[in-house]
């Protein structure tokens, strides 16, 4: 199925929603919870997670079709400068290499991504969050949206990503550019990243409307509320 949203972007594929209803049970019926939290030293597996060496897609079902031309990034909220940035201006920006593991949880893990992109300590210096921004909204293309402690992607390791494993980043993964946090669950981690709105208060986003966790800590379990 072809759609487009209000933007005219082009949407592929169908609203999952049985596998959303699924995914809302899980969050009642606790599932994957072992009642573990903490960091054990040397553990590199949260609680309840399985290793996967293939990468799974999760979604709604709908995926933009994004040429880099068509994508753009805008912030606004609670900050000194509001920002958009096309494709050009973004990677203007500097750029890093990461490396990392990634927890979904939907309890697979991957270990050993490697991406390209820029620090998400870059697009904080641009825009200056007022100091009462305590909270992110990020919205990708699809409709999507996520709520992140503002605390959570001010660190080294949290990063918008154009590149995965030495090719761009495919458009089931989030391509042309997506978020990646990695040491939160990846539901947090926004594919096709549309727009972030800095907030005083947090707010629910698509998952977590719907029984997911506010911050989303592998190491604490925090999968659901
Ligand atoms: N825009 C958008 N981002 C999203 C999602 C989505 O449906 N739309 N799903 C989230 C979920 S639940 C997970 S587990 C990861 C999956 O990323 P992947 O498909 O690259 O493995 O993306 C997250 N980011
Ligand atoms: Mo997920």
């Amino acid at each position: 199925m072809t759609d487009n949203t209000d933007d005219g972007v082009e949407l592929t594929g169908k609203i999952k929603d049985k596998l959303i209803k699924t995914k809302e049970t899980w969050a009642q019926e606790g599932r994957g919870l072992t009642g573990k939290t903490g960091r054990p030293e040397n553990e590199r597996l949260p609680p309840g997670q399985r290793l996967t060496k293939d990468f799974p897609v999760l979604d709604l079902g709908v995926q933009p079709n994004l040429s880099q031309k068509e994508w753009g990034l805008s912030v606004a909220g609670q900050v000194a400068h509001p920002l958009k940035w096309s494709w050009d201006d973004f990677m203007a920006q500097p750029q890093q290499e990461y490396v990392n593991d990634i927890h979904c949880v939907t309890t697979w893990s991957r270990y050993d991504n490697s991406w390209r992109g820029v620090p998400m300590k870059t697009l904080l210096a641009a825009c200056k969050p007022f100091p009462t921004a305590k909270f992110l909204m990020v919205k990708g293309f699809d409709g999507y949206s996520t709520n992140v402690p503002l605390a959570d992607v001010d660190r080294e390791d949290v990063f918008l990503g154009h590149t995965w494993n030495g090719a761009p980043l495919v458009r089931e993964h989030g391509g042309p550019v997506r978020l990646v946090v990695p040491h939160l669950y990846f539901w947090k981690s926004a594919k096709w990243i549309r727009h972030i709105t800095f907030m005083e208060k947090d707010q629910p986003g698509y998952w977590e409307a719907r029984g997911y966790h506010m911050r989303g800590d592998p190491w604490e379990e925090e999968r659901y509320d």
